[in-house]
């Protein structure tokens, strides 16, 4: 009897040791990772742009199932994006640990360049920024030496300033005080160029530092964040060099495989390492997935692989050349853990039937004003029509959750009479100011009607589609549903629950792709409403927002 539970537990052990994970862990637009690990826990926090709240930080017991735990900046004194473009702002955040405090550095681009905050809890609150005029570059990371001296390393421009091509940049470290936050002494140039100067390495950056078996270990991203990204490695026995590239650089890339593979994970770089409690190294990771010719609209995603130390050197994904979609669980599965899915296929669904709106809501740049509410009518989020649009580089009355998979759906049920033609409410995709979709209910200059608009390079927006709301459809109620399907999006509209009626069918999806709108962000699905520049006290209220995300890579056996 003994013999038979020792198998059965046998079996239940390698059954979870086998139990596999998806990737990529964080589904949708979470570029830049970088993580550390404190007691039993992981923290991420990812890029965000000129979207607020900025720096999402999520917490994880093993390595796969996440949650959101908060924003690092996530008060308006701390990071004003107004004015910016979608893809500027917040840029690669790096988060560490030392001596009971938790440390982010990062550039918040074209609004005050690089800084550092801190705060005891990883939730917050987080300290205000301590800017750092010094660094003249992007990608801060903090590194602690074993001697208490506390340093910054950095991409920053090439030596003297004077590039000997285009992307020629260097990675360079300052000493940082950490008591009153600043930094000393000289920077030092640590790489210059890359992994070989003579072959014009292009955008080093991403840089980290870590410390093993006697060696400063530097790595960083090389190649520039599409299809020529990689990850590179170099190693010292001195913190300032000279550091020697491992020979077989790069650690990660897929620039080398066939762009018509299936289900390409494509861009692959930006790494950061995490070690496991049973010793095993990790890497956090940014990997693209297109749906064909490199397009995608997902943006940069975050993704998890095994490390090997092989001689000395780590080596990511070493026992395959892709990256893979499953890998079997790091550590022991904390499923209970998380709140919600950020992998594989899953449904979230905001009700607003809380007094909150849940932590995974963005919003396009920093919000001057309340405009929405959860508590004016129980279970509707009311929104404010306002002048401003999703064309300008305001705060429009947008609030947006990222698109995550290639196949997905969002829909809504909006209560909302125009009364003008200037006054929309509705749902959106959106990639950037010149690159979204927008199905609403707005009004002709006599019929309510539902519209379909396409931005257009002009920043304003151009009418796709108009159906005038028969006179019979007395409520104000209306169904809207946006549909992709990796290369086209389709949109629905319902006069009554689950009875969808196809509005427009197949329009281009590349048009959001990072590919032809350019940028670091992905697409987003927005509740948006606006009174297009004119004022307005019209407000909208939104019953739920169903998002499905349903790719076909998971539906196969893992
Ligand atoms: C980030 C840089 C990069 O600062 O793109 O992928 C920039 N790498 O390291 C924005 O994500």
């Amino acid at each position: 009897m003994k013999k038979i539970l020792a198998l059965i537990f046998l079996m239940v052990c390698v059954s979870i040791a086998q139990e596999k994970f998806t990737n990529p862990i964080l589904m949708g637009f979470y570029p830049d990772p970088s993580i550390c690990k404190v007691d039993d826990n992981y923290y991420l926090v990812n890029s965000s742009f000129s979207y607020f709240p900025g720096i999402p930080v999520f917490q994880s017991k093993d390595l796969v199932n996440w949650k959101l735990i908060g924003h690092v900046l996530d008060r308006q004194e701390q990071m004003n994006t107004n004015g910016l473009g979608v893809s500027r702002g917040i840029f690669a955040p790096s988060i560490r640990y030392h001596k009971g405090i938790y440390y982010v550095t990062c550039t918040l681009v074209d609004a005050g360049g690089n800084f550092i905050v801190k705060s005891k809890e990883p939730s917050g609150p987080w300290s205000n920024p301590v800017w750092i005029p010094e660094i003249n570059g992007i990608d801060p990371s903090p590194f602690f030496d074993d001697d208490g001296k506390a340093y910054i390393v950095y991409n920053s421009v090439a030596p003297d300033n004077k590039p000997l091509y285009d992307g020629h940049r260097t990675i360079r470290i300052i000493e940082f005080e950490l008591e009153n936050l600043k930094v000393k002494g000289r920077e030092h140039i640590l790489i210059n160029g890359g992994t070989d100067l003579s072959k014009k390495p292009v955008w080093i950056e991403g840089p980290h530092i870590f410390k093993k078996d006697g060696y400063y270990y530097l790595i960083a991203a090389e190649g520039g964040t599409e299809d020529n990204h990689s990850e590179v490695v170099f190693r010292s026995k001195n913190l300032f060099g000279p550091y020697e590239s491992y020979k077989n650089n790069p650690i990660l890339t897929q620039r080398h495989l066939d762009p018509n593979r299936n289900n390409p994970i494509t861009s692959t770089g930006h790494a950061d390492f995490v070690v496991t409690d049973e010793g095993n190294w990790w890497a956090v990771f940014l990997g693209c997935r297109p749906y064909e010719d490199g397009y995608y609209n997902t943006g940069r995603e975050t993704f998890l692989s095994p490390v090997k130390w092989i001689d000395g050197w780590p080596i990511i994904n070493p026992d395959y050349e892709e990256v893979q979609y499953f890998y079997p669980y790091p550590t022991k599965p904390a499923t209970d853990f998380a709140t919600r899915q950020y992998s594989g296929n899953f449904t979230f669904v905001d009700d607003f039937d809380d007094e909150k709106l849940a932590g995974d809501w963005i919003f396009l740049r920093t919000p001057k004003e309340i405009w929405y509410s959860l508590k004016e009518k129980k279970g509707f989020l009311r929104i404010y029509l306002r002048p401003e649009t999703c064309s300008g580089k305001g705060n429009p009355s947008f609030i947006g959750h990222r698109q995550q998979h290639i196949k997905s759906s969002a829909e809504t049920k909006i209560n909302f009479r125009p009364e003008s033609e200037f006054e929309k409410a509705g749902i959106v995709i959106f990639q950037n100011e010149k690159h979204f979709y927008y199905l609403c209910k707005s009004k002709n200059k006599l019929n309510s009607t539902i519209q379909l608009f396409k931005s257009t390079s002009g920043n304003d927006i151009e009418l796709i589609e108009e159906k005038i709301i028969p006179e019979e459809i007395q409520s104000d109620d209306l169904f809207l549903k946006i549909v992709s399907e990796g290369k086209e999006y389709s949109f629905h509209y319902a006069w009554k629950e689950g009875e969808w009626h196809t509005f427009e069918n197949k329009l281009d999806a590349s048009f959001l792709s990072t590919k032809v709108a350019g940028g670091f962000v992905g697409a987003v699905f927005g509740v948006y409403a606006t009174s297009s520049g004119k004022e307005s006290n019209n407000k909208a209220f939104y019953d739920y927002f169903l998002y499905r995300g349903n790719d076909d890579i998971y539906n196969s056996n893992k």
